[in-house]
């Protein structure tokens, strides 16, 4: 076995399903032992950004590894924001990024791609992954590549493996899998007893449940443990689409001032908020009416838990929740009083009406009802705000990190990894990103339904900033592109037009169809019309 068939081995064993990237000539040697040695399928697209973005999605949407190779300098630090956003919403995405061979280093010329030093990229990804290395010495690889993967495992955060061209095909050991770190069993049970003691001493205790419930695969064993607590459940911003699959009793996201007032209510006036594998970010908690008193509150991320002013160290969250169910009877208990769970809106009258945010929202729950859910990706703007009116589904979001050019690329990386028809919702600035990536649907025959809302608007910076005329987008008429792009397109303005362009559409397979819905600026969903209130006035 060479090193490359050795690390694709270790990414496959360790959960990967498929790799994302496009080559360079550092990199050219391993994407040929990747094409003939298809020991995972490889999807090359056009624009690194997107690699990160897909791969990133494909590791949500499976709660797995996702794999992004790239080659060096150029590829690489092209893809420095998807990780960035891997790292902040804890996707655990495995970037490998080809390299020159020793031997070039040292002729004593500066070498293509390179930026100030021939490790500035090692450095410069120190700062967005938890674990690095350079795979440099065949004898010690196997050892290098297994600590790495079981630390993007444990941590669900990105890693970095960088692979010299000329130590691609040398002869390697097979990787054997590191051990999952160790914790105190007798640390894990104080902590899961103190947590049941708080929670059952509250007056009005609120289970909140994040992304790392879905990182770790948690979700069935959540679900129970909100069943036999009879706690009242939401999800955190990021957390949207929890439990979408269970019968918990889930009663709809928290989103502060933005969201439903019954559940900011019932969450900021908890004398015991337990945020299980919550980020305790701006978007998930900055726009609270009150300020939530997080030291009234049980917080269990990044394998550890604080409660009030004491931390335990080292608790992974899968042994926490398997120690708080051991705990508990395995009887669904009374559920404490609480308000009802979310309505969303059906029923969109298909008329001549203008379209508006939140008619989007009802017609996909329409189309859902109709035809079943679909696994849904969002960028940022305007589309993430209205897709909190939308019925819970399968959703891979930029919640917290928020950047653009998410959304068209994590759809094809939802449907590489899942083989389902993905929903992908998105605005003509962040399409203008990396919508392009739709044109290699054809070639490996995914076909998203995208609907692009057309404000011709940076809409949301509009909202915080309304006097500011660079807001004014262009009407870059997306549909008539979507023929040339190997899809196919449409334009509607009126409700009519948009319920019949999804009805055509889902009935359409093999291409991607895109939905160019015309808005109007200054037509904003009432999510984001209450999160810009609600910024507004605590900046304020
Ligand atoms: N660049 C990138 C890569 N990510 C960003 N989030 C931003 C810039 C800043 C930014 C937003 S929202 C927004 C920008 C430029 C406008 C989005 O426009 P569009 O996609 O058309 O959606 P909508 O019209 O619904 O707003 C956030 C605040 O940072
Ligand atoms: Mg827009």
């Amino acid at each position: 076995m060479n090193l490359s068939e050795a690390l694709l081995h270790a990414l496959k064993a360790h959960g990967a399903r498929e790799i994302f990237g496009i080559p360079g000539d550092y990199a050219l040697p391993f994407f040929k032992v990747i094409e003939e040695s298809a020991i995972l399928p490889l999807y090359t697209l056009s624009h690194e950004p997107a690699v990160g973005f897909a791969a990133d999605a494909a590791a949500r949407i499976h709660s797995a590894l996702g794999v992004a190779v790239v080659t060096y300098g150029a590829g690489a630090l092209n893809m420095v924001n998807p990780v960035a956003a891997a790292f902040a919403e804890k996707s655990p995405v495995v970037v490998v990024s080809g390299a020159p061979g020793k031997g070039e280093a040292q002729r004593g010329l500066l070498l293509h791609h390179q930026a100030k030093s021939l490790d500035s990229q090692l450095r410069i990804f120190e700062e967005i992954t938890c674990a690095q290395t350079c795979l440099t010495d065949a004898r010690s690889a196997p050892a290098e590549i297994a600590r790495v993967l079981r630390a993007c495992l444990s941590n669900s955060q990105p890693v970095y493996i960088e692979l010299p061209r000329d130590m691609v095909t040398l002869p390697c050991e097979a990787v054997a899998a590191a051990p999952e770190p160790a914790f105190d069993p007798e640390a894990l049970a104080a902590c899961a007893d103190e947590i049941l003691a708080r929670l059952r001493a509250a007056r009005s205790p609120v289970l909140m449940i994040g992304v790392e419930v879905r990182r770790f695969g948690l979700e069935q064993r959540v679900a129970e443990l909100a069943r036999r607590l009879g706690l009242p459940v939401v999800t955190s911003l990021l957390g949207r689409g929890l439990l979408a699959n269970t019968d918990a009793p889930l009663l709809g996201t928290y989103i502060g001032v933005a969201g439903l007032p019954a559940i900011t209510e019932l969450v900021e006036k908890s004398d015991a908020l337990f945020l299980l594998g919550v980020i305790v970010s701006d978007t998930n908690l900055g726009v609270s009416a009150m300020h939530i008193d997080l030291r009234m509150s049980i917080q269990a991320l990044n394998r550890q838990v604080c409660i009030g002013h004491h931390v335990y160290p080292e608790i992974p969250l899968g042994p926490l929740v398997d120690a708080l169910l051991a705990r508990l009877p395995a009887t669904r208990a009374a559920a404490a009083p609480h308000p009802a769970p979310a309505s969303y809106p059906r029923r969109l009258p298909a008329d001549a009406a203008p379209i508006t945010p939140l008619d989007i929202a009802t017609a996909i729950n329409d189309l859902m009802d109709a035809h079943g859910k679909m696994p849904i990706a969002t960028d940022i703007g305007d589309c993430m705000f209205l897709a909190m009116d939308v019925e819970h589904t399968a959703l891979v979001a930029p919640g917290y990190y928020a950047t653009m050019g998410f959304g068209v690329p994590a759809g094809l990386g939802l449907q590489a990894a899942t083989g389902q028809r993905p929903l992908i919702i998105v605005g003509d600035g962040a399409f203008q990103m990396t919508g392009w990536e739709l044109g290699n649907c054809l070639r490996y025959g995914w076909d998203p339904i995208v609907l692009l809302i057309n404000n011709a608007s940076w809409e949301m910076l509009r909202a915080f900033q309304p006097e500011s005329k660079f807001n004014d987008l262009a009407d870059w008429h997306f549909a008539e592109a979507a023929n040339a792009l190997g899809g196919e397109g449409v334009r509607v303005h009126t409700r009519g037009e948009l319920v019949q362009a999804l009805n055509e559409a889902q009935r359409r397979r093999g291409k991607f169809q895109l939905i160019e819905a015309m808005v109007a600026r200054g037509a904003k969903s009432p999510t984001l019309t209450r999160f810009v209130e609600g910024v507004k006035s605590k900046r304020a």
